[in-house]
Order: C-alpha cells, then structure tokens, then sequence
C-alpha cells in the first residue's frame, strides 16, 4: 500500500508494524553506547526531542552549528553501528516502494515525549541532496507539519502514526517540515512518547 502524498512525498502506512518489537529493542540497545541527549542549537536552546545516532556518521548539534560527525561527541566514540533489523527494515522498504537501492551511511533516532516538537526547518546537511530520506515513526502518533519550498509556503498537518514509513527525494526533499506535537493514545511499547529513524546518505 504506497500513498502519494506530494510529489516526491510517499507514505507506506503500517509497514515497519511487524518489526515493532525487534526495533524497540535494538535501539534500548544501541542507546547503551550513545544514550539520549538533548542537542543545543546555535541559538543556546536545547531541543526539546531527545536524539542519537547510528552508522557511520551521526547528526550533531552544539554552539557552532548543525553537522555530521563520525564521532560522538559525548562519547568521543564512532556511533553504534547500524542494527541488522534496521537493515533488513530498509530491504524491505526499498522492495515494497521500488525506491532504491537505499543506502544510507546514518539513522537519527529522535525520541519525542508529550512535551516536545519540531519547528519548521530544511534537512540541509547532507552532502549529495539527491539521495532519497526515510524516516519510520514508531510509538504514538504525532501530528506532522508538511510545508513548502519556502518557510511561508502554506502548511499541512499530516497524522503519523506507528508503523507509518515515509519517502523524500528530489522536489520534496528540501521542503519545510516539522513535528507539532504527540496525539492519541499511550502505545504499549513506547508509552507516552514517540520514536522516529530517519534514514539518510549523509556522507
Ligand atoms: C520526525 N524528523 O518525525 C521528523 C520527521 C528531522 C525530522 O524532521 O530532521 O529529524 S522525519 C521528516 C523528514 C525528514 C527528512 C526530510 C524531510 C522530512 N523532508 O525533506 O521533508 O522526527
Ligand atoms: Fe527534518
């Protein structure tokens, strides 16, 4: 089931449900080397989304900017490597989409609980734009805003929901775009919060 939502948008809704379990636990698992912490931004604020990273590079946030680190620098360590459930998630992905062959080099994994949100922004930090953008929501369901090329391009408030796998590419892909905020019931392995793996070729 492949929804076209804009051009260059598509939703697979409920895809990841069958890998629900295994995701939830390799990612308590790689948390034990690079927990959660929340990123402050050029501004000094911290973000309110609670993140880590795995692959061979993670996404970074402090004083000077936002970058690609292959380090973590709470840790001084490379990122947690890629879990073999994320991998085979993408296989199927790609294979239900016809989008591919995914080969991203990075997941950041952004924990939302009742309290946090995601203002409208670009995901500009990649090397090569052109590379398509996965990301797998997992937990409670969040009410996604879904802009235009420009910050005042009118925006959509999309439900994400657990399972749901989005694509990104090409007209899309740099797109404003944001989390408002966490809807609905309690979810019985993410509680009150959410999870969302975004997959990207970063590097
Ligand atoms: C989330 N995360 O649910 C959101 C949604 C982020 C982020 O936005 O940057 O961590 S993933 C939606 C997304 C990701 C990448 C590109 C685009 C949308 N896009 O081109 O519109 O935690
Ligand atoms: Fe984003």
């Amino acid at each position: 089931n492949v929804l076209t939502l804009d051009t260059g948008l598509i939703a697979l809704p409920g895809l990841a449900l069958p890998y629900a379990a295994a995701l939830a636990r390799a990612v308590q698992e790689l948390l034990h080397s690079a927990p959660w912490r929340h990123m402050q931004v050029p501004s000094g604020h911290r973000m309110s989304a609670a993140q880590s990273s795995c692959g061979n590079l993670g996404w970074i946030s402090d004083e000077h900017g936002y970058r690609y680190s292959p380090t973590d620098p709470q840790s001084g360590l490379g990122w947690p490597a890629m879990p073999p459930v994320f991998k085979d998630l993408l296989t199927h992905i790609a294979q239900e989409s016809g989008q591919g062959p995914l080969q991203p080099d990075t997941c950041l994994i952004n924990y939302y609980d009742e309290h946090a949100h995601m203002s409208l922004h670009q995901d500009r930090n990649e090397r090569d734009l052109q590379h398509p953008i996965v990301s797998v929501s997992l937990g409670r369901e969040a009410l996604f805003l879904w802009g235009g090329a420009t910050r005042s391009a009118p925006v959509r408030t999309l439900r994400l929901r657990d399972g749901d796998v989005l694509i990104w590419w090409g007209p899309s892909r740099l797109n404003f775009h944001g989390i408002r905020r966490l809807e609905g019931p309690a979810h019985p392995l993410w509680g009150s919060g959410r999870v969302n793996l975004t997959f990207r070729k970063a590097g």
